[in-house]
């Protein structure tokens, strides 16, 4: 049964590239840079550095299904986080809650990271993001995904159609944890403050 107010769509079948993150065919693409995001780093001072070689580098990249925003439909996109750190801590995405709590799925397709999950009342989880894994994010549960290795880390995400992102609450606080490259390789490490009041 068509949702009402949804715009008719019919069925199509989309090629995922599993090592480039490529998605054909898709209805934009999208690419976001330190300087959009420098202050979801614990180390400000090691993001002005960065940035005051005229360096930009981008942190992460990818594509959007051609599907419509709207309830009823389920958007798919495929992100390409790039291997590198700000400071020691990994390459990672702004992280969001959904405007309207609502469940997403991750599948890990290239490379290894971990996501980063908090709920509103300040629980933490982590699982880690592989090929062939499929995470799981409940309704509530702000998301981040941090590339902890030395190739792209590339996934696909479906949500809502009407899911939202919204970005002010991660802004505001951040996570309670952060990814560290340390010398027997990533670390968890409790920030300064994070979504769930004061850690470390
Ligand atoms: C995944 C999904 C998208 C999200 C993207 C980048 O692909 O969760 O909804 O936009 O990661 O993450 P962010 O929007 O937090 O920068
Ligand atoms: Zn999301």
């Amino acid at each position: 049964m068509p949702v009402p107010g949804s715009s008719p769509a019919k069925p199509f079948t989309a090629e995922l590239g599993f090592a480039s993150g490529s998605l054909t065919p898709h209805r934009a693409t999208f690419v976001r840079r330190l300087s959009e995001m420098a202050g979801a780093y614990g180390d400000a001072a090691a993001a002005r550095a960065i940035l005051a070689t005229g360096d930009d580098p981008v942190v992460y990249a990818g594509y959007d299904g051609d599907v419509p925003e709207e309830p009823g439909h389920l958007l798919f996109r495929t992100t390409i986080i790039n291997p590198g750190t700000v400071g020691s801590e990994f390459f990672m995405t702004r992280g969001h809650h959904h405007v309207r709590d609502s469940a997403e799925f991750y599948l890990g397709m290239s490379g290894e990271g971990t996501m980063l999950m908090e709920s509103r009342d300040g629980e933490f989880a982590a699982e880690t993001l592989v090929p062939s894994a499929v995470v799981y994010v409940p309704p509530g549960w702000a998301h981040r995904t941090v590339n902890t290795g030395g190739t792209p880390l590339v996934f696909l995400a479906v949500y809502y159609g009407d899911a939202g992102h919204d970005y002010a609450s991660v802004e505001r606080s951040g996570f309670s944890r952060r990814v560290h490259r340390g010398e027997a390789g990533p670390e968890m490490r409790l920030a300064a403050s994070g979504l769930g009041g004061a850690a470390g």
